[in-house]
């Protein structure tokens, strides 16, 4: 009986210890494994870094060296054979993404394969054992950085974690993208999808077509009547230009690059393509008479029209696209395309009478299936939203399922990756708070408990169609968020929810601890100047 109760106490304690110790750590998203040791092990003065020579962990180094350059501490690149205080080490048996950190009094020890992914999410844990006061910019940090001895096995769940910025509707400045990808970077997220075309704005230069930036980036004021369905308020918004030059891009690239972020940009066709259309209407089946960019927010008649010249011009945008952006994946929208203009047009007429085209869904099919061909040509590979489905997916389509489940559940039963985004969990251009307080958003209510509940594996799939799922996003939509802060607002704190869904196995997860965690959280986005919801708890409505 002794031994009994002596056995019970011990795994009773040890299961507390560890859960408490997990708390009071505040990882998020929250680790595998996490055995807590005894003592710390204080940074301080200068400490020498035993990297090796490859480049992979010297961007590792860089980052880390960057991110306490607001202490006292001062880093010592050091040769992999000599003893560190903190020791980069290349497991290569570790899988992508892996990392092992282990903390003592003696020092840092940190590991991950060659790519060294693992060896900058094993610094992202790191810091955040850290005092949040070191991400204090405004204020030099002198105190001591004490971290608790630890043990940690840690590996993502899934290998796309992504989030989606709307920067068509409304444009946001080169250093708010920055920013973001600090934030992102922050919680291990490594897919950054830039939608960068849209109605209401074109935003990358593309320098064979001038005018998609002299006309397609600029737009009027922005009018729209009730668009709130719960406290129906108009919305003005206010004129808009803005866009990214290639130099800004290639900057935003390598930005992402030193963060282990991989940007994926986003050019939508067939549809949503009035500002392109508003620059060169020779791509269009010539339904309108003229063409604008869009000053209000709607799905519009206007697309592009499937014929030579307009087949020239989109593969020209994706050549310099394809050049600026070493992403494998290309992502050509797909989505919400009305089949008006193409019913109209005698070309698309005869086309589908040549082609064996049953129908206008068929036509975009054929669309996407050959700009597929084109992508895959340059080695790449593309994604499209759920629509690209309907007449028959392209041979090595990825789908981003937003219209809820069912078309990933689809894709993934035809064996094509699938990303999984539906618009109830993944959609952040939602409401979060009770709507009667909340700034103007997009209809729904996606509150930070059910972004935090969601699962992007269907039961209904087999564990075999469930491995083509390689990730789920926050789609941050862009039509109401006209400022930095805005945006800011809607990403955060749900964004640190989101990671923890796509980065920590289902059995791990637990809303209360992720709140406990998130309250120690909001210091440090604090100190970064991100300005989060804070009234995430008060839901009445
Ligand atoms: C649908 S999601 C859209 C977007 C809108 C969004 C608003 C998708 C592929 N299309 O164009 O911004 O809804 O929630």
């Amino acid at each position: 009986v002794y031994w009994i109760i002596a056995v019970l106490l011990t795994l009773i304690s040890c299961g507390e210890g560890r859960h408490t110790s997990i708390q009071a750590n505040g990882i998020i998203p929250l680790p595998n494994e996490i055995v807590m040791g005894r003592g710390t092990y204080i940074l301080q003065g200068e400490t020498s870094v035993a990297i090796s020579e490859d480049e992979a962990s010297q961007k590792v180094f860089r980052y880390l060296a960057n991110a306490l350059k607001n202490t006292s501490v001062t880093l010592k690149r050091v040769s992999q054979t000599e003893p560190g205080d903190i020791c980069f080490l290349i497991d290569s048996l570790l899988p992508d993404e892996a990392y092992t950190l282990d903390v003592s009094s003696g020092g840092i020890k940190i590991s991950s394969n060659e790519t060294a992914a693992g060896l900058f999410y094993a610094i992202q844990s790191l810091l955040q054992l850290m005092p949040a006061e070191i991400y204090n910019a405004g204020r030099k940090y002198d105190g001591k950085i004490e971290i608790p001895a630890v043990n940690m096995t840690d590996v993502p769940r899934f290998p796309h974690r992504g989030a989606m910025m709307d920067v068509g509707r409304n444009f946001q400045p080169k250093e708010e993208v920055l920013k973001f990808l600090d934030l992102m970077a922050m919680y291990k997220l490594n897919k950054f999808h830039f939608h960068l075309t849209d109605d209401q704005g074109w935003r990358i230069e593309i320098k064979k077509y001038p005018r998609l930036i002299e006309v397609g980036s600029h737009r009027n004021q922005t009018q729209v009547g009730h668009c709130d369905y719960y406290y129906p308020r108009r919305f003005d918004g206010k004129e808009q230009r803005g866009f990214y030059t290639q130099e800004d891009i290639k900057e935003i690239v390598k930005y992402a690059s030193d963060r282990f972020i991989t940007v994926i940009p986003e050019i939508e066709m067939p549809g949503h393509a009035s500002a392109a259309l508003a620059a060169y209407p020779e791509f269009s089946c010539g339904l309108g008479k003229t063409y604008v960019v869009r000053d209000y927010f709607d799905v519009f008649d206007e697309v592009y029209c499937p014929k030579e010249n307009t087949f020239t011009f989109l593969e020209d945008v994706l050549t310099e696209v394809m050049q600026l952006f070493p992403s494998h994946y290309i992502h050509i929208g797909g989505d919400e395309c009305p089949k008006k203009a193409w019913k109209k047009c005698s070309h698309c007429q005869a086309l589908m009478k040549r082609e064996g085209l049953e129908d206008e869904e068929a036509l975009q099919s054929w669309f996407i299936h050959r700009m597929e061909r084109f992508v895959n040509s340059k080695g790449r590979d593309i994604i499209g939203w759920d629509e690209i489905l309907e007449g028959g997916l392209a041979p090595n389509a990825t789908v981003m399922s937003w219209r809820g489940e069912e078309g990933g559940i689809e894709a993934a039963r035809q064996k094509h990756k699938v990303i999984m985004t539906p618009g109830d969990r993944c959609y952040f251009d939602h409401y979060q708070e009770s709507p009667e307080f909340a700034p103007l958003a997009i209809g729904g209510f996606l509150p930070l408990d059910s972004v935090y509940a969601y699962d992007p594996t269907p039961a209904v799939l087999t564990s075999e169609e469930q491995s083509y799922i390689i990730g789920t996003q926050a789609n941050i939509w862009g039509e109401y968020i006209q400022t930095p802060e805005y945006f800011e607002y809607m990403a955060f704190p749900r964004l640190l929810a989101m990671s923890e869904v796509q980065w920590t196995q289902p059995g791990n997860k637990n809303f209360d601890s992720f709140l406990r965690r998130l309250d120690k959280e909001f210091r440090r986005l604090d100190f970064c100047g991100v300005n989060a919801c804070r009234n995430f708890y008060e839901v009445n409505f």
